[in-house]
C-alpha cells in the first residue's frame, strides 16, 4: 500500500497497536443505561482532569459542541462568536436547524475575541430584541492557524460574561495542544467556563470521540439532548478504552507535532511565495501570493503528499502522531520545488 504523507488534519491518525489492544480487551456494558465501565471510567478521569463534576462521552467534536448549545440557549437566543470559529464555519448551520438560535460572528485577526469587542454586541434585555445568551470560544483556533487563546483575555469574558447573566462554552477540540506548549494544565485553561468540549479523536489519536465537561446538572442534560440527537452508544466502552489509552500516553506526546511544526515553519519562511501565520502549535495556515490553492494541493498528491485548502489562496497542514519530523521535510521540499518551478 502506497505510504501517504497525510497533513490534512489530525483527525486522520489511526490507532496504534497498543491503543488496539486496550480497545480489544475493554469491559463493556450497555452505556444508554449507564452499565459501560470504560465509558464511566472515561467519563470521571476527564471529569477529575478538568476540575469538574462530570463529564459526558459523544461520538463527535461537532456533536459536544451542538449538545452545550442547546442546553445554554433557548430558540430566538443570539450566540456571539468568532467569524472563522468551527461552530460558525463548519458545522452545518447546525446551531440554527437545531437549538433555533442566531450567530453573532465577531472578526479578529488570529481567532480570539476580547471582552471590549464582545461587550457592545450584546443586547439590552428588551422583550422584542434575540437575547445574547451564550458566548463561545475556541482554544487552539483551528481555522486561523493554532493559535493559543490568551489566558487573561478568556477569564475577562467569563467574568464579565457571568455578572451579565450570559453563559460561556469552550470548543476545546485541541485543548491539549494549548495545555501542553504553554505548560499549563487543561484544568487551569478552562476554568470558568460553563462547559468545554475536547476531542479524543484528533492529536491524542483516538480513532473516534470527544468529551463534554461542566456541572453535574449540565451533563444531565446533555446527556438527555445527546439522546434526542442519535448519540446514546451502546458497548461504546470499546472506544472509550481508545481515549483512555489517548489520556494516559498520548499528551505529553503532542510536544513532538509542536516540533515538527515549527520545524516545518522554518522550511515554509524560506520561500518568498509563502506568507505564514505565527505557528505555535499543530496546525500550520500559510497564504500563496499567486499560485491557486488547489494547484498546490494537486501538485503535492501527485507526489504521495496530502494537504488542505481551507480558501481559495489558503492551505493548512496539520502534524500529529503518524507524521515524522523526516515527513516534514519531505513536504516542505515538494512544497519548495512545486512554488518554485
Ligand atoms: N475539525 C476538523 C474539520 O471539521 C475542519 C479538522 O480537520 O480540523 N471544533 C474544532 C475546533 C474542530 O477543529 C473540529 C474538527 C470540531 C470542533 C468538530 O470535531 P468532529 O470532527 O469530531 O465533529
Amino acid at each position: 500500500m502506497k505510504r501517504w504523507i497525510d497533513l490534512r488534519s489530525d483527525t486522520v491518525t489511526k490507532p496504534t497497536a497498543a491503543m488496539r489492544r486496550a480497545m480489544a480487551e475493554a469491559e463493556v456494558g450497555d452505556d444508554v443505561f449507564g452499565e459501560d465501565p470504560t465509558v464511566n471510567a472515561l467519563q470521571e478521569r476527564a471529569a477529575q482532569l478538568f476540575g469538574r463534576e462530570a463529564a459526558l462521552f459523544v461520538p463527535s467534536g461537532m456533536m459536544g459542541n451542538q449538545i452545550a448549545l442547546k442546553v445554554h440557549t433557548q430558540p430566538g437566543d443570539e450566540v456571539i462568536l468568532e467569524e472563522a470559529s468551527h461552530i460558525f464555519n463548519a458545522e452545518l448551520a447546525m446551531m440554527g436547524a437545531f437549538s433555533g438560535v442566531m450567530p453573532r460572528p465577531v472578526p479578529t485577526e488570529r481567532g480570539f475575541m476580547r471582552w471590549e469587542q464582545i461587550e457592545p454586541l450584546i443586547r439590552p434585555k428588551v422583550y422584542y430584541y434575540s437575547q445574547t445568551t451564550l458566548i463561545c470560544l475556541e482554544n487552539t483556533h483551528n481555522f486561523k492557524g493554532g493559535g493559543i487563546y490568551p489566558l487573561e483575555w478568556a477569564r475577562e469574558i467569563i467574568a464579565r460574561a457571568h455578572e451579565r447573566g450570559l453563559k460561556v462554552h469552550l470548543d476545546g477540540a485541541r485543548i491539549f495542544n494549548a495545555a501542553v506548549a504553554t505548560q499549563k494544565s487543561v484544568r487551569e485553561l478552562t476554568e470558568g467556563f460553563d462547559s468545554v468540549m475536547f476531542c479524543l479523536s484528533k492529536g491524542l489519536g483516538a480513532p473516534v470521540g470527544s468529551m463534554l465537561v461542566g456541572s453535574r446538572e449540565f451533563i444531565e442534560q446533555a446527556r438527555r439532548v445527546r439522546k434526542m440527537l442519535g448519540g446514546g452508544m451502546r458497548q461504546a466502552g470499546i472506544l472509550a478504552a481508545a481515549g483512555l489509552y489517548a489520556l494516559e500516553h498520548h499528551v505529553e506526546r503532542l510536544r513532538e507535532d509542536h516540533e515538527n511544526a515549527q520545524l516545518l515553519a522554518q522550511e515554509l519562511k524560506k520561500i518568498p511565495e509563502i506568507s505564514l501565520e505565527p505557528v505555535e502549535t499543530n496546525i500550520i495556515v500559510f497564504t500563496l501570493q499567486k499560485t491557486p490553492a488547489e494547484r498546490l494541493v494537486h501538485a503535492l498528491r501527485e507526489r504521495g503528499i496530502l494537504v488542505h485548502a481551507i480558501g481559495p489562496r489558503k492551505i493548512r497542514l496539520v502534524t500529529h502522531l503518524d507524521v515524522s519530523r523526516s515527513d516534514v521535510l519531505s513536504a516542505a521540499g515538494a512544497i519548495a520545488e512545486i512554488l518554485q518551478r
